[in-house]
């Protein structure tokens, strides 16, 4: 036996991966702690037990989508008979409650579930004092210190806020904030067009505050870009304000509370200045590496991303530490991702398993107002590796039956198939723009996994009337230059 503060494994992190990966080490009978502690954002926003996805991620914004999905269906509504009143007015309030009171019942469960399952739970913040020894330190300061063989690092990521611009820490708010904001935001202006950006703009265009989003770039840089493309004209033509090519220089908080923000143009040069209710920054993540003394415990980190580096084993460069989810460098940031690497890690390292975490095509969507989902390779990135000639592309404009009664104008459902040339014409990568996107591709991700070709996709039989089907009716090439909208 281990003597009280000695433990099989200690995990750093009690999220998405750090829970699933102490929970299945303790099915083995090993003694294991989880520690979770959430240093209080900028705005002293601050949240209970499960990580980002739980409080701050996935979970408060897909409800927040799902609310402005239902703003737009009461608009159909009335077209498909319903008697809906004009003046609906929607309170923020309400919505912030309910999505707060489902989120702290997430948190119960979580503790519960440690509880039941023998994880003992330490609400501290972890550090390393040495490579088997770490500090855990209390909310009321008092310090502990534990020792374990194995240590597992799942801290995850924090938004970055830029610090070049003046303003931007003290008045602006980021995806830790908006989800249990007080009151109503207002006209907000969301910076950064990452998929965080563009879904909250997303929602809160939809539940109808003005809102604007400044990129200086490209959208969802490394996502397939004509979809990306497609995704943020849906949201230009129905209500989202997209200022390109702009940077935020400054915000200055007038005396009647409002965000002053001073932004340039980088095309032009000219400066801008406009004032905002809510300033959100989306411009990307940081690893929790920092405060964590990860040098003293000899655990590499990449030198830019300040991200841990770790082996196909989750093994950082000390063989006893591992990492898993979004601190780890080079991995899909996805809550699903960290679970299974957090399990199948407990399981090689308490049963005796050999099975890796396989990050190969690993389905996503983007829940902007038209969702996009997505498995594999971007159109861009197939071109890259095998050349044009040896890519097929697939494609459809498509219209939703559900949109046609209530007259929606919507000419950016669109599916795309990128296939090898060859053969049977192996699908690479398949992009879905339309009404539950994330519903749509998760099946086809698991085709995909069992080698899906154009040829078994299209030799599939539809169900009529889907929007999925449009996926399986698609036969127009990109190459021949026809019109691919669907007809009939
Ligand atoms: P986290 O879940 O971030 O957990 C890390 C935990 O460790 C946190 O509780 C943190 O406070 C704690 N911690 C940090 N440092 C210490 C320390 N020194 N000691 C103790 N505890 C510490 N993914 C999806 O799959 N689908 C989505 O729709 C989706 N939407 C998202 C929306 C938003 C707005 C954001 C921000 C993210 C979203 N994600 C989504 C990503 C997903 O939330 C993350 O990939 C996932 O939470 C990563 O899990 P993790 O275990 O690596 O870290
Ligand atoms: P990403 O993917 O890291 O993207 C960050 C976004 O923010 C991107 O659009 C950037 O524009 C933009 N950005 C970054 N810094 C700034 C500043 N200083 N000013 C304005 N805009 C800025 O975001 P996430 O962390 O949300 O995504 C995490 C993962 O999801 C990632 O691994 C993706 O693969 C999917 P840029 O394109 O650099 O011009």
């Amino acid at each position: 036996g281990k003597d009280s503060s000695e433990y099989d494994l200690i995990v750093i992190g009690g999220g998405s991966g750090g829970l699933a990966c102490s929970k299945e080490a303790a099915k083995y009978g090993k003694k294991v702690a989880v520690l979770d502690f959430v240093s209080p954002s900028p705005q002293g926003s601050v949240w209970g037990l499960g990580g980002t996805c739980v409080n701050v991620g996935c979970i408060p914004k897909k409800l927040m989508h799902q609310a402005a999905l239902l703003g737009e269906s009461l608009k159909d509504a009335k077209h498909f008979g319903w008697n809906v009143p004009d003046n609906i007015n929607f309170s923020w309030e309400t919505l912030v409650t309910a999505v707060q009171n489902h989120v702290r019942s997430l948190n119960w469960g979580h503790r519960i579930q440690l509880h039941d399952k023998k994880v003992e739970y330490v609400n501290a913040k972890g550090s390393f004092l040495d490579s088997h020894t770490i500090k855990a330190v209390l909310k009321n300061g008092t310090e502990k210190t534990m020792k374990a063989d194995n240590f597992v690092i799942a801290v995850g990521g924090r938004p970055k806020f830029p610090k070049e611009v003046p303003g931007a820490i003290e008045y602006a708010i980021s995806s830790d904030d908006i989800f249990s904001l007080k009151k109503s935001p207002g006209k907000t202006l969301v910076i950064g067009a990452s998929y965080v950006a563009l879904e909250c703009a997303g929602f809160l265009t939809g539940l109808g505050y003005d809102t604007s989003i400044m990129m200086r770039s490209i959208p969802l840089r490394g996502f397939d870009q004509q979809m990306a493309q497609l995704a943020t004209d849906y949201m230009e033509s129905h209500g989202t304000r997209i200022i390109k090519k702009c940077v935020p220089v400054r915000i200055d908080k007038a005396a009647d509370g409002l965000l002053h923000v001073t932004w340039k143009d980088s095309v032009t040069g000219e400066s801008r200045k406009e004032p905002f209710e809510t300033v959100l920054f989306a411009i990307g993540r940081d690893p929790e590496t920092s405060q964590m003394n990860l040098e003293k415990a000899g655990v590499q980190l990449d030198q830019q991303t300040k991200k841990i580096i770790a082996n196909d084993k989750e093994q950082t460069s000390v063989p006893h530490i591992f990492a898993i989810g979004d601190v780890v460098q080079d991995r899909p940031e996805l809550t699903p991702v960290a679970i299974r690497a957090g399990k199948l890690l407990a399981d090689r390292l308490f049963g005796g398993s050999d099975v890796t975490m396989d990050y190969d095509k690993v389905a996503t969507t983007v829940f902007t107002p038209l969702e996009f989902g997505t498995v594999g390779m971007s159109e861009e990135k197939a071109i890259e590796r095998y050349g044009e000639d040896n890519i097929e592309v697939y494609h459809a404009f498509y219209k939703p039956l559900e949109f046609t009664v209530p007259e929606r104008k919507v000419e950016q459902c669109y599916i795309k198939a990128v296939c090898l040339r060859e053969g049977d014409q192996q699908v690479l990568g398949l992009h879905f723009l339309g009404p539950s996107a994330g519903e749509v591709i998760q099946g086809f991700s698991a085709a995909m996994r069992c080698g899906l070709s154009y040829h078994s996709l299209s030799s599939t039989v539809g169900i009529h009337p889907t929007c999925a089907e449009e996926v399986v009716k698609m036969h127009i090439t990109k190459r021949s230059g026809d019109d691919p909208t669907v007809t009939g």
